[in-house]
């Protein structure tokens, strides 16, 4: 995902001319520090808080806070991944789910920043982790935005409650009425938006606010548009007291300043990110991920939760005894090649590993290969898999043909699979197996 791109490539820049070099004086974090500022007021954030950000991460580089396990550049992608982190969490990250259903959570926003789409985005999530969502139609003012609603909750697979161009304060407090009875356990409010903020809006919001008494008040804000929706933030903020945001098109070409900027002029967090047109283009907000990710450092984090999905911890642990211990065998390697296929497409693992994702930019990794090397060892005999030294001509022109391959083919994968081992061999005597 080209998340924030532009400011990862600036960082990443800026990086790159760091860890060439041995030891960091005090006048390279200055001038290092000095691109990290203009890199985050390119990308439209806030200049309050790029200056603080600056000052923080400059105090610690120069401070005593050092690790001995780190190199002095690492100390500094380190700190700025830290202070990247911290400028984007809060304690309150995730989404409130009230103790006496139904949880009653209000979008509210801007003409056009996303909110009937996230409706029904946020419906589907939260059916997939069990709940019962209901979506009420609030916004009563534009004609066609009932219809829309319900459009989207047909793709989403969940209910919509409507009263037409009934009073909004009304229809949510007979829609929270209907899902008590009904045994809806979410309610979510699609509310008005208008072109600009205005005192009528925000009257009709505190006034359903006041009915319902929300247990979530969402801001939908448009990460397309920078500062202004930092401006908006704050003054919804303001009004509301809004309990979070959601920044929605974080898939268009957007430069980070909201994400970046907002919780620190707020004080509030970015609870949900929209990242695409379609009902399941929804994710949490993880700060240490995005911070990862604006930095080019691989989302290590996700990387391993996938990868824990896959393979469980105990057959993790088997695989690096096994390539430790150098008895690594092609039933190891079908075992792996099935778990690395849950964790999604080959492509999308390899540039979530630090380092690796720059430099494997533009470079294609053929599945197909995968699958061919796959046909190879099923047509060998598991005393071949075991110990694939015996593998001489006669059997691999067999084994070529049981898998419809050549023996070129064949050659290629022992020899791979050889080399392999061979670096298998040369890590053994390392601390083993880490990203
Ligand atoms: N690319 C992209 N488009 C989005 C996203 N969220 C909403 N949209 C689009 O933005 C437009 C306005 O969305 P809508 O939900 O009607 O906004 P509302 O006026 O706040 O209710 C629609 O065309 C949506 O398809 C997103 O995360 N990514
Ligand atoms: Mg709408």
């Amino acid at each position: 995902m080209a998340l924030f791109s532009s400011l990862s490539e600036k960082f990443n820049h800026i990086f790159s001319k760091l860890t060439k070099r041995g030891r960091l004086t005090e006048l390279e974090i200055k001038e290092a520090m000095r691109e990290v500022r203009i890199a985050l007021l390119e990308a439209d954030v806030n200049y309050l808080v790029a200056k603080d950000f600056v000052k923080n991460v400059s105090e610690k580089a120069v401070g005593d806070e050092v690790l001995k396990s780190l190199t002095p550049s690492q100390q500094v992608i380190k700190i700025v991944r830290d202070e990247l982190t911290e400028l984007m969490s809060s304690n309150a990250q995730k989404l409130v789910i009230s103790s006496s259903p139904p949880t009653i959570i209000m979008l509210c926003g801007l003409q056009g920043a996303g909110k009937t789409t996230m409706c029904a985005k946020l419906g589907a999530f939260l059916k997939k982790s069990g709940k019962r969502p209901l979506l009420v139609a609030c916004d009563i003012y534009r004609p066609a935005a009932i219809s829309q609603l319900q459009v989207v909750a047909k793709q989403a697979n969940v209910d919509v409650f409507e009263k037409g161009t009934q009073n909004p304060v009304k229809t949510a407090k007979q829609a929270i009425e209907h899902a008590s009875r009904q045994g809806y356990d979410v309610v979510i409010l699609d509310t008005a938006g208008r072109l600009h903020i205005n005192e009528e809006l925000m009257n009709e919001l505190k006034d359903i606010k006041k009915e319902v008494k929300p247990t979530e008040i969402l801001l939908v804000l448009d990460s397309m548009t920078g500062q202004d929706a930092v401006n908006v933030a704050e003054s919804f903020n303001n009004s509301l007291d809004v309990s979070g945001f959601i920044l929605t098109k974080l898939d268009g070409d957007t430069r980070g300043g909201a994400a970046l900027s907002i919780k620190a002029i707020t004080g509030k967090p970015i609870k949900f990110t929209g990242v695409g047109e379609k009902i399941g283009d929804i994710e949490p907000f993880y700060p240490d991920r995005i911070a990862s990710r604006i930095l080019g450092m691989g989302d290590v984090l996700s990387l391993i939760e996938r990868a824990q999905e896959a393979v469980s911890e105990e057959q993790a642990k088997q695989m690096e005894k096994k390539f430790r211990e150098n008895s690594f065998t092609f039933e190891d390697y079908l075992v792996q090649v099935e778990s690395m296929k849950k964790m999604g497409p080959i492509q999308d693992i390899v540039s979530m590993i630090p380092g690796l994702g720059n430099k494997l930019k533009g470079v294609q990794i053929d599945e197909r290969d995968i699958q061919i090397n796959k046909c190879i060892i099923q047509s060998m005999t598991p005393e071949e898999r075991r110990n694939p030294d015996i593998i001489k001509a006669s059997r691999r022109q067999r084994i070529a043909k049981g898998s419809g391959t050549s023996v070129q083919q064949v050659n290629a994968l022992l020899k791979q699979f050889a080399q392999s081992k061979e670096m298998m061999k040369m890590l053994k005597n390392k601390k083993g197996l880490r990203f």
